[in-house]
């Protein structure tokens, strides 16, 4: 066992501030929406790196920590990720996806067109890992897609709380990811494409993001 240490940057609330404090995040997390319309504004590297940070605390397998984030701001890749996701999705939107998935999305109003990843200041590629490596040797990660899952939350959170509009895009197949990215190996695999930066000023979201469950259909207090 390792050495533990004492729990000292834990902040007990009084609980009516406690609750101040749940309903002002709520509201916070609230205003959180996906856009498809982004400014090319630039946004310095520094946030991007202290929302990476944040999202690497996440709880994860046995802390083998089992991600690796490929921040990217070059126009060169990102345009070389625009031209490969659009004709992946040219293929999904013309009925690899089937009808039901496309009538699922009609309200959403997406084409293959995908500009933005051509806007946008920064996409951040998310990869999962099977294994850690620790002083030479190999260690198996566990619950890796339950871990990464909970660090790409994490990032999109700490993206919008710092004021930067964010959209995930999933691509699929995502492996062209890999090569672009440099990740091209046996151990990793692209898990999510994090889209951030400023909202274009015509930027819009579908009139159905904001209709969410309420507390009642989404929880039982037993
Ligand atoms: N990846 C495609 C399709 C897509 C799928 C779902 I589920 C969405 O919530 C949104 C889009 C695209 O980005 O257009």
């Amino acid at each position: 066992m390792t050495a533990h240490l004492p729990l000292t940057d834990f902040i007990e609330y009084p609980q009516d501030e406690m609750l101040k404090r749940a309903q002002d995040n709520y509201l916070q997390v609230k205003r959180r929406h996906s856009i498809r319309s982004f400014s090319d504004r630039a946004v310095p590297q520094a946030i991007i790196e202290q929302c990476i940070l944040a999202a690497g605390t996440a709880p994860n397998g046995a802390n083998h920590q089992p991600w690796h984030f490929v921040a990217i701001n070059s126009p060169e890749i990102k345009a070389q990720i625009r031209q490969q996701a659009e004709a992946l999705e040219q293929a999904f939107y013309a009925g690899r996806a089937g009808e039901e998935w496309l009538d699922a999305l009609k309200p959403l109003g997406t084409d293959a067109n995908k500009p933005y990843l051509e806007h946008a200041p920064w996409l951040i590629a998310v990869f999962s890992k099977k294994r850690s490596e620790e002083e030479g040797e190999q260690k198996t990660n566990y619950y890796v897609h339950e871990s990464v899952g909970i660090a790409t939350g994490f990032l999109i959170q700490a993206l919008h709380h710092a004021g930067l509009g964010t959209l995930t895009h999933t691509p699929k197949p995502m492996s062209f990811l890999s090569k672009v990215c440099g990740r091209d190996n046996d151990n990793e695999r692209p898990y999510m494409l994090i889209i951030a930066g400023y909202p274009a000023e015509d930027a819009t979201i579908p009139q159905h993001a904001v209709d969410k469950k309420s507390l009642a259909e989404i929880c039982d207090f037993i």
